[in-house]
């Protein structure tokens, strides 16, 4: 019983309830309430669009041309010098975002807003979004709806940037850049030298947690490597202020967050 529960667990996850209804409703939140710049948005096309990527198909063979329509429908750019990528450190890095109204993650943008923290797929024998159980990507089942979908969007994320770029990345990791992640195997390599001159990393520590991996640590030379080879300047700051700031609404009391430090 015990190893097919294991068995269980690691092939299928519980997709998300209504995902349908939660795409719809919060492409409208988006369009008519927080970004009313957008608000001819068809956000009916956008969920059918949306959906027709991955209903009907092989739940492990999605392509990015599956998604390539939505792309192409939701066009939405971010300002020069907006853009922030982040990578193990995502709720700081939207915590940061949600104050710094300026700045864009992805999921500050249309079609990351609505996919966020979803797990979806379809289902070759019906034309339903399935409500159950999709398959976890692994050796078997490579190309998910859900990891294709973050693979392009990020990819044309990437693309769209300009200016200075900014990644958030964690340094209470033992490695605070990993080639294996969106950001070292998408996102860096979609980056346009033509329009992106500078990378500037901030590796962001846990208040009261271990310090593993730094500015100084093998894995940032590695990104600064990679960065520089494309012709892109690269900058890492540990702890950047800003962000520590926000980290510091919960530990008001540690030294790092009086104004000596
Ligand atoms: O693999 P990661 O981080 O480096 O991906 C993060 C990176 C960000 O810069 C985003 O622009 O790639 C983009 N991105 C998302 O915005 C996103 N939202 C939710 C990539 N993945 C995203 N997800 C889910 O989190 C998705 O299921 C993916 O597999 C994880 C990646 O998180 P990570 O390893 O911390």
């Amino acid at each position: 019983i015990w190893v097919g529960v294991l068995t269980w667990r690691q092939s299928s996850m519980g997709a998300t309830d209504h995902v349908s209804a939660i795409v719809l409703g919060r492409c409208l939140t988006y369009t008519r309430n927080m970004h009313p710049e957008l608000r001819n948005q068809d956000c009916k096309k956008i969920l059918n669009t949306f959906t027709s990527a991955f209903v009907s198909k092989d739940p492990c063979n999605i392509t990015k041309e599956d998604y390539q329509p939505l792309i192409d429908l939701v066009t939405q750019t971010v300002p020069c010098n907006k853009t922030l990528f982040w990578s193990r450190s995502k709720e700081l890095a939207h915590q940061y975002s949600g104050i710094q109204k300026e700045m864009f993650t992805l999921e500050d943008t249309l079609l990351g807003y609505i996919a966020d923290n979803l797990v979806w797929c379809g289902d070759p024998r019906t034309s339903e979004v399935k409500e159950e159980f999709c398959p976890y990507r692994n050796e078997n089942c490579s190309s998910t709806a859900t990891s294709v979908f973050w693979t392009v969007v990020s990819q044309k994320f990437a693309e769209s940037a300009c200016g200075t770029v900014y990644v958030m990345l964690n340094g209470s990791r033992t490695t605070a850049f990993s080639k294996a992640s969106t950001f070292g195997s998408v996102e860096v390599f979609n980056l346009h030298p033509d329009r992106v001159h500078t990378l500037h990393a901030w590796v962001m520590h846990d208040i009261g947690g271990v310090e593993r991996d730094s500015c100084l640590g093998s894995s940032i030379k590695e990104l600064k490597s990679i960065v520089n080879q494309r012709n892109i300047s690269f900058f890492c700051q540990d702890d950047y202020r800003p962000a520590r700031f926000v980290q510091c609404v919960r530990h008001p009391e540690h030294p790092s967050c009086s104004v000596l430090m």
